[in-house]
């Protein structure tokens, strides 16, 4: 029984998650973990406080997948907060995978589920600054980050933690460590649990890349790239730049090799490893695999330092280093 996410603001969303966890309802679990941050506004690469894309509009993307027959996605959602509650529907009522766009947003009023704004005041504010600052989108295949109107690796004073309850009931939670804070805007939640029935489930929710060209949609809520779920063998997510991910199909690469009889460990450590030889690297790209097994073992490997994930289990909850780092230099 475990439910891990990406990045140690997950510690968060996995503890309003977890009374599902030991309930059995991995599937309730995994959309309220990535609920909890698409919420949270200091959360800045998902929900509301995701920065926006190039025209100042969020848009959001995530999928849910227990199995390949049980999967679904949306990508492009404009006018509600919750992807995985979204996605949820489109597995559990209709007969597809994937919506996009703005009949996703139209399937969601459909569905009843409330409409929200997406943009804070904080991340409008990110927006203008970007603007004011000749804020160009590079159409390149990597994003916007060569062009990108702020230091994508300024060290960031971001607190993580809102209730005090994992922090020794202390109220302020401790700043994120500085190497993690570097890659702020990379803070998309992918979420996997293995519940007390034995049941996995994944969820993965994300506002995509800061300042993205309008339309962009990246790994995230592709079946196969940002999620896969294989109940006989186990599960993978992804976090970092989607067109690195995507160009692996990464979370189906991770999962198909633990088929294969890769350890989680083995099976991320050979996907980020495939990563760091498959692509001109920029000083801005980071990305992350993180595996959890069908027997609850569970592994991550990241490109660069500076990548955590959050754990809850039976014994309690943690935010721990990844198993393998592929590239020694933070910014090389
Ligand atoms: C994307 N993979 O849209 C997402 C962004 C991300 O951590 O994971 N950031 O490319």
């Amino acid at each position: 029984m475990r439910i891990v996410s990406t990045w140690s603001f997950g510690l968060r969303a996995n503890e309003s998650a977890w009374p599902h966890v030991a309930a059995g309802r991995a599937l309730d679990a995994v959309e309220a973990a990535c609920a909890y941050a698409d919420a949270a506004p200091d959360i800045d690469s998902v929900g509301f406080g995701g920065l926006p894309d190039a025209s100042g509009r969020v848009s959001l993307d995530g999928c849910v997948m227990l199995s390949p027959g049980q999967c679904g996605s949306v990508a492009g959602l404009r006018t509600h907060l919750h992807p995985v509650t979204v996605a949820r529907r489109v597995m559990e009522r209709t007969p597809h995978v994937m919506l996009v766009g703005a009949d996703a947003d139209a399937f969601a009023d459909r569905e009843g589920l409330v409409q929200a704004e997406l943009l804070s005041d904080e991340a409008r504010a990110a927006y203008e600054k970007w603007r004011r600052e000749g804020g160009v989108v590079d159409q390149s295949r990597d994003g916007p980050s060569r062009t990108l109107g702020f230091d994508p690796l300024r060290p960031v004073d971001r607190r993580h933690g809102d209730d005090g309850r994992l922090f020794g009931g202390a109220t302020t939670p401790p700043p994120l460590p500085a190497d993690e804070a570097r890659w702020r805007h990379h803070d998309t939640i992918g979420c996997l649990a293995l519940d007390a029935r034995g049941t996995l489930a994944g969820g993965c929710s994300t506002s995509g890349t800061p300042f993205k060209v309008p339309g962009r949609v990246g790994d995230s809520p592709i079946i196969g790239h940002g999620l896969y779920v294989d109940p006989e063998v186990g599960a993978a997510t992804a976090t970092g730049t989607g067109e690195l991910i995507m160009g692996l199909c990464g979370a189906f690469l991770v999962v198909e090799s633990m088929r294969r009889g890769a350890t989680p460990a083995e099976a991320v450590r050979e996907a980020v490893t495939r990563m760091a030889r498959t692509y001109t690297l920029q000083a801005h790209h980071q990305a992350a695999f993180l595996a959890l097994g069908r027997d609850g073992t569970f592994a991550a490997a990241a490109l660069r330092p500076g990548y955590r994930t959050s754990v809850r289990d039976a014994d309690g909850a943690r935010a721990v280093e990844p198993d393998f780092v592929a590239l020694a230099d933070p910014v090389g």
